[in-house]
């Protein structure tokens, strides 16, 4: 038995990748189950998760729903003590925890007018006074944690934490329209574009699900500012230097070029996700 873990769309579900980052910092690989945003509501495609009608949610591995980001942090936070979901310092945890509470339960302005869309980057973006006290308030509570815990790494509480994943997103947010930030928040924004974890979702939001016209805004478009990508390219056909896939271990049938040398996977998934960003995925990385 394992858990099972349903998201929504990789693109703009921004609770989703909280969920995702919350297993994916553990190291464990649950079920995963994707709800799609192009149809019907989210309660209709997950009738087993009852009551939970939102995603992200659980099912623990003796079966019982978990919905609500925070409380799936919390109650794998508990199952997993040792998996540096909080660090074992009370005062930074206690710190952590107001952060992600103040995250999960406002900002509803921010959320609303500028919804997380990691398909693109707009530029000079007008933003409405209410979205302006929104990221005045966050740019506050950042630098309060980032400047008590700046000497023991650069996430809010030094090392990564629920804190971080709680603010992946917003960080998602200030990058793709453009907010103009204090140079710790801009820092910190940067840590998160920087992340693997975080690399990984953007390039599986870039080859999955449907672009959905109405998270669409009418603004001026710019290049993703996070790392440019290194060039990969996918092609027809091998041989590949490698004889087995780097994710699966299965026989390659799907090939890309990078850096002059053919590589395979098993899989058209892993193949698009690689091209995307290549150094988001070590386990390619490592075969090169
Ligand atoms: N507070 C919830 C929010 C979850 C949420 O609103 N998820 C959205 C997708 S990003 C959803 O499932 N919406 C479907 C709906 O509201 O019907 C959490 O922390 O998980």
């Amino acid at each position: 038995m394992t858990y099972d873990l349903y998201i929504g769309d990789f693109a703009y579900s921004s609770w989703s990748l909280r969920g995702w980052l919350l297993f994916r910092h553990l190291g464990l690989k649950p079920n995963l189950h994707l709800v799609d945003f192009s149809t019907s509501s989210v309660a209709d495609q997950i009738p087993d998760m009852a009551p939970a009608r939102t995603v992200p949610c659980m099912r623990t591995p003796e079966g019982t729903p978990v919905w609500e980001s925070l409380a799936m942090a919390e109650e794998l936070h508990d199952r997993h003590p040792d998996g540096g979901l909080w660090p074992s310092d009370p005062t930074a945890r206690a710190l952590g925890r107001a952060l992600a509470a103040e995250m999960n339960a406002g900002f509803s302005a921010l959320r609303t007018e500028c919804p997380m869309n990691l398909r693109t980057a707009y530029r000079a973006v007008d933003l409405s006074d209410d979205t302006r006290a929104d990221i005045a308030r966050i740019e506050k509570i950042w630098s309060f944690a980032r400047n008590k815990y700046a000497d023991q790494g650069p996430w809010l509480l030094g090392t990564y934490s629920i804190a971080d994943i709680a603010y992946a997103p917003v960080a998602a947010r200030f990058a793709g329209y453009d907010v103009a930030l204090s140079d710790t928040a801009q820092a910190y924004v940067d840590t998160h574009l920087n992340d693997t974890m975080f690399r990984q979702w953007r390039t599986m939001s870039l080859v999955t699900g449907k672009t959905l016209p109405w998270y669409a805004k009418p603004f001026d478009t710019k290049p993703w500012p996070g790392p440019t990508p290194q060039p990969a390219k996918p092609v027809e056909t091998g041989p590949s230097v490698n004889a087995t896939c780097p994710f699966t271990g299965g026989t390659p049938a799907w090939f890309l070029e990078y850096k002059g040398q053919i590589y395979g996977f098993e899989n058209k998934l892993c193949r698009d996700e690689t091209v995307q960003d290549p150094e988001a995925w070590p386990a390619f990385i490592a075969i090169t």
